[in-house]
């Protein structure tokens, strides 16, 4: 599990992302991030996180659809809800967005004052329409270093036909997002491609970059954990920070309290900001 370094660390920022960039050997996959916008690394993640997070979501959706539990490999019933809040549901999720691989490329991206903004679930089932090409960073201008970066995890196998997720090289350079419908949309799109990948693969995509969603042809469910990271002045898509239990955060190392943003002084009533969080985020992450 990749910890922060901690606060009596003697190494900058810089060599401390290097660092475990290069001791978990990703260095072709920087190159893929500032070339492609996007990259993938396969066996991400353990078989039995791939199927636990699969149950849960199916749990959830099924809560939420108010229909009967889909099966994962025959559901053909139309439309069904998206999973969401998934931090709060189970573990497993504290294990996923703590991830040694997706960490170390989001420090690169984001730097390591990053806060979670999301553990989302896009359930596609046949009939649903494509996703249409986006960007993910939500602010108001598209920015070089990015603010927000997405790992959208496999957890079943993504293949164009069924749902796979869908890019567009290169447009993380374009610093415009998608608005033209032939650019919009992922079959006339020519430069959008599907990334095949295994269960257990991330797929890492910078906030700049085009991506979307093909349709999923044949019955069965396409699931993904999609876990979005953002700078940490950028106000988060869930509300990760309010939801945060002691318990949270007893089961897991200091790290992670960043990361969940309850150490940002930011956001302080009557009683006055909280100068020691502050000071500690300063001084951790230059
Ligand atoms: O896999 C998908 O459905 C696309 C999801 C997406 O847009 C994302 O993860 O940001
Ligand atoms: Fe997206």
């Amino acid at each position: 599990m990749a910890e922060l370094a901690d606060a009596s660390s003697e190494l900058s920022s810089r060599e401390v992302v290097f660092g475990d960039i290069n001791r978990l050997g990703l260095e072709k996959h920087i190159v893929e991030l500032e070339e492609r916008g996007y990259t993938v690394v396969e066996n991400a993640i353990p078989k039995d996180m791939v199927e636990r997070m699969r149950e849960i979501i199916i749990d959830q959706t099924t809560d939420k659809s108010d229909s009967d539990r889909p099966n994962l490999d025959t559901w053909d019933g139309g439309k069904l809800r998206e999973g969401c809040y998934l931090l709060f549901e189970d573990p497993v999720f504290e294990k996923v967005v703590q991830n040694e691989y997706t960490v170390a490329l989001m420090h690169y991206l984001l730097g390591r004052s990053m806060v979670l903004s999301t553990v989302y679930s896009h359930v596609r089932a046949k009939g649903d329409t494509p996703l249409p090409l986006h960007t993910d960073q939500w602010t108001y201008r598209l920015t070089i270093p990015v603010e927000v970066a997405v790992a959208n995890y496999a957890l079943v196998d993504y293949e164009r036909d069924k749902g796979a997720f869908a890019a567009v090289p290169g447009s993380n350079h374009l610093m415009r997002r998608p608005v033209h419908p032939d650019e919009i949309d992922v079959y006339k799109n020519r430069d959008c491609i599907p990334l095949e990948m295994k269960a257990g693969s991330v797929v890492v995509t910078s906030g700049n970059t085009w991506h979307g969603a093909y349709e999923r042809k044949v019955p069965g469910l396409r699931l993904n954990t999609a876990v979005v990271y953002c700078r940490s002045y950028i106000q988060t898509q869930e509300k990760i920070r309010e939801g945060i239990t002691q318990s949270m955060l007893d089961r897991n190392p200091p790290s992670f309290a960043d990361l969940v943003g309850v150490n940002n002084f930011l956001g302080f009533d009557r009683n006055g900001p909280d100068f020691s969080k502050a000071k500690s985020l300063t001084s951790r992450y230059d």
